[in-house]
């Protein structure tokens, strides 16, 4: 079997790669309480029945991240296992309204996240997408947007994430507007959890360039094929999916029936520390659970390559 690895990692919420050993570690630093007794007690929290479950505890973690050096140890830790996996490539999500919310300004993430990019291992290149929380008022994300780019820290673009269930694309047309004539690369998560109208509205209003996970798309034919004709990357996390239960077991998720499609899906992490595995675990379990074909995994591993944003010498030296 020729396994190519994953080379390329496009979906990964820089806070959910926190891993509970870390999380444990910065409470007591920071002095800050948390509701578990122990490790395994924090562990035992970890079975999801839903995105909104998943949210609720992945927030909560946060609670740990206080200083610009918090951050940079997270993300140092995850571009850490990153290259130990093969990773060569990474566009990071932040989720900068989630400390904000905590009284941790945009500029600490920011530096702390970037500050540990800007020293990613040798070889590997580094983009940061913040996302903004689609549970909240646009206008916020609005003003985060300001905060963004006033900062003066390299973007590579920007995202949408959060709870999706009644909660469309559409609002935040203003804010993808600004971020694009900023010249910003412009993604979204839909198709999640929401139904596959997000993903057309994030594509028609929103002006995406890539789909974070899609997999709802298949309940529409003829979205599947714009996405196909259109040659849309779909960034899919499958144990995130099983984890979250949009899924119910790897063996019956839907990459298979996507690639058949044609569309341009790759394979990606989403919450590395809550849902069982990095980006080379994620291949390792579809591979494995779906008999995917040397030539389907090929296919994979180049697809994550063509809808990375980078420039063609790079995109010529990963593929
Ligand atoms: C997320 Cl799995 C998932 N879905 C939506 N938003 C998110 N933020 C972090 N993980
Ligand atoms: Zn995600």
């Amino acid at each position: 079997m020729t396994d190519t690895p994953p080379a390329v990692e496009l979906h990964v919420h820089v806070e959910g790669t926190l891993e509970p050993e870390l999380i444990m570690e910065l409470a007591q630093r920071n002095r800050v309480a948390l509701p578990y007794a122990d490790l395994d007690d924090l562990r035992a929290r970890y079975a999801f029945t839903d995105l909104s479950h998943f949210l609720d505890l992945y927030y909560a973690n946060m609670a740990v991240l206080r200083h610009a050096e918090d951050f940079a140890a997270m993300t140092a830790a995850y571009l850490e296992r990153a290259a130990r996996a093969g990773v060569r490539h990474v566009e990071l999500f932040v989720d900068p309204q989630a400390h904000l919310a905590r009284g941790v300004g945009v500029e600490v993430v920011l530096e702390g996240v970037s500050g540990a990019l800007a020293a990613a291992p040798a070889g590997m290149t580094t983009g940061l997408i913040p996302c903004f929380l689609r549970d909240r008022p646009a206008e916020e994300a609005s003003e985060v947007l300001d905060a963004l780019l006033a900062s003066g820290t390299p973007l590579l673009g920007i995202g949408l994430d959060s709870a999706e269930a009644g909660n469309p694309p559409s609002r935040f047309a203003d804010v993808y507007a600004r971020a694009r004539a900023e010249g910003l690369r412009l993604v979204a998560h839909a198709g999640e959890e929401g139904p596959a109208d997000y993903v057309r509205e994030a594509l028609d209003v929103l002006g995406v360039e890539r789909v974070d996970h899609g997999i709802r798309s298949l309940e529409d034919p003829a979205l599947v094929a714009r996405l196909a004709q259109e040659a849309v990357p779909l960034t899919v996390c499958p144990l995130s999916n099983v984890r979250l239960r949009a899924v119910r077991t790897l063996a019956a998720h839907p990459l298979p029936l996507m690639l058949g499609a044609g569309l341009a899906v790759s394979v990606h992490s989403d919450d590395p520390a809550y849902f069982g595995g990095y980006v080379d675990d994620n291949h390792r379990a579809v591979v494995e659970a779906l008999h995917l074909s040397d030539e389907q995994v090929r296919t994979l591993a180049l697809n994550a390559v063509e809808a990375a944003f980078v420039d063609d010498a790079r995109r010529a030296e990963l593929r």
